[in-house]
């Protein structure tokens, strides 16, 4: 399988050609491309790729909305769209290790010293309030400073000069944890931010596990073939050879900068912050590169980080409730689960499973597989139904969570609770439901009663 963007693009341009919009009236990279990509959404009913020819102010293509919809997700793990859980399961259990080669078209234009300049690339601002211009689409590639270790993430970049981001590390996750590592030796941190990549690389860079685990290998199961690296011009980073564009940086060592505010996923416009400071040495890129965005906080940004979150919670439950039957991730830090209970406690090990596997869940809501998860009025009418909240509630204190919960009191230390909805002491004991006798609902056609 190709692993470039343009292979994929020309996939969903064969595959359903409506799910591709090119425009070539020139837009303003100043809210304009959130704007047009909201509307169709919520006016037109359509969340198509949209390649925007011509923007204001840079010379580069802009390309957004690429994972807006499940179907293409799943296309791009050559999965169909029912089978998407299963397919990136098997990715995080047969991981495909990547391979090194000598070059690729990343490397056609190579920028250095003072012909590094990001104010090059269209500075897209997304929403009302947001401090600047925002990278919104940069996945990091780094290696741990003393190991052989390496990590890939998102990681947003505000642009604050030619040659200066600030980056948003989420405490405790794993760039956060090396860059904390390089500071304590007082070292920077060289680490790539690659932008514009084939949507199995963004799958696989969002896989949930531990720190020795490496992203790269789920990128390379996804894609069918290992990841082809390239090592960078100014570091030993590697990086996807058939990328659009690279940013060779470094994360430096006790430097801060105001960074924010900035509309997040969370659905807020989070105000200013500290945040680490990012020195590009370099860029690199495709002669005709397409400079890829995310629209930060709507489907785009958030079907893409909910696939690699379900697999990972499906597979943590798993691990301790062998009869899950669902797992839903339906907003910010919740999820909703649904077990076929075989004896009492499975569904409080459901909930611990979960908030130990995950920074971000907040809340867990655990139901009997009767319950659909991926309707919210089916999980409601289990909370309301099977719920005695003095007794179904845990409450864990003081945790770790995210950082951008306007809800908590410190920056990302908060509660976290589970909603044990299952019916008690069983499924099979509880009040029943109500139904019509089964011999009557199947002897009943509306066509002998109504023309
Ligand atoms: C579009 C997008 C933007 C993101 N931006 C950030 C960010 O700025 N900082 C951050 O810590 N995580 C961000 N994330 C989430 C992380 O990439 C995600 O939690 C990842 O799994 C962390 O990697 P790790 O588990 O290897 O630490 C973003 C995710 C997406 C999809
Ligand atoms: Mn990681």
């Amino acid at each position: 399988m190709a692993q470039d963007l343009r292979s994929y693009l020309d996939l969903v341009k064969r595959r359903k050609p409506g799910d591709f919009e090119i425009v070539a009236r020139e837009v303003d990279p100043a809210y304009e491309i959130t704007a047009l990509v909201v509307k169709l959404e919520r006016e037109a009913k359509r969340r198509p790729v949209l390649l925007f020819e011509k923007v204001k102010g840079t010379r580069f293509p802009v390309l957004t909305n690429l994972h807006a919809s499940r179907a293409r997700l799943a296309a791009a793990m050559s999965a169909p769209p029912e089978d998407t859980l299963r397919t990136y399961l098997s990715a995080m259990e047969k991981p495909v290790p990547p391979k090194v080669v000598t070059g690729g078209p990343v490397k056609e234009v190579v920028l250095t010293g003072d012909r590094v300049n990001l104010y090059d690339l269209p500075q897209i601002v997304h929403h009302e309030g947001d401090a600047g211009p925002y990278v919104t689409a940069a996945i990091s590639f780094a290696k741990a400073p003393t190991a052989d270790i390496w990590n890939s993430a998102y990681n947003r970049l505000q642009i604050k000069a030619r040659d200066t981001t600030s980056i948003h590390l989420t405490t405790g996750k794993h760039l956060w944890e090396f860059h904390r590592i390089a500071e304590a030796r007082g070292e920077p941190l060289p680490v790539a931010l690659v932008i514009g990549v084939h949507p199995a690389i963004a799958l696989g860079a969002l896989a949930i596990g531990s720190i020795d685990e490496d992203e790269r290998a789920i990128m390379g199961a996804l894609l069918g073939e290992p990841l082809e690296l390239v090592r960078c011009e100014t570091s030993d980073v590697l990086v996807p050879a058939h990328a659009e564009m690279v940013l060779e940086a470094e994360i430096l060592p006790r430097a801060r900068t105001p960074e924010g505010p900035f509309g997040e996923f969370t659905g807020y416009s989070l105000g200013e912050r500290q945040r680490e400071v990012v020195h590009v040495r370099a860029i690199t890129h495709r002669r005709d590169a397409i400079f890829q965005d995310i629209t930060v906080a709507h489907l785009d940004h958030l079907l893409l980080s909910t696939i690699p979150i379900e697999a990972n919670l499906y597979r943590a439950v798993r691990a301790m409730v062998p009869t899950v039957r669902a797992v839903r991730v339906p907003g910010p830090f919740t999820c909703f689960v649904s077990i076929e209970a075989r004896v009492p406690g499975q569904a409080k090990n459901a909930i611990l499973a979960v908030l130990g596997a995950d920074l971000y869940v907040k809340r867990v809501v655990v139901v009997d597989h009767d319950v659909d998860v991926f309707d919210d009025r089916q999980v409601n009418w289990a909370i309301a139904t099977r719920c005695q909240p003095d007794r179904d509630i845990t409450v864990i204190t003081q945790a770790r969570g995210s950082d951008l919960d306007p809800s908590t009191r410190e920056d990302g230390l908060t509660a976290k609770w589970g909603v044990d909805a299952t019916a008690k002491p069983s499924l099979a004991a509880y009040t029943p439901r109500h139904r019509v006798p089964p011999d009557v609902w199947r002897r009943t056609n509306l066509k002998d009663f109504f023309a």
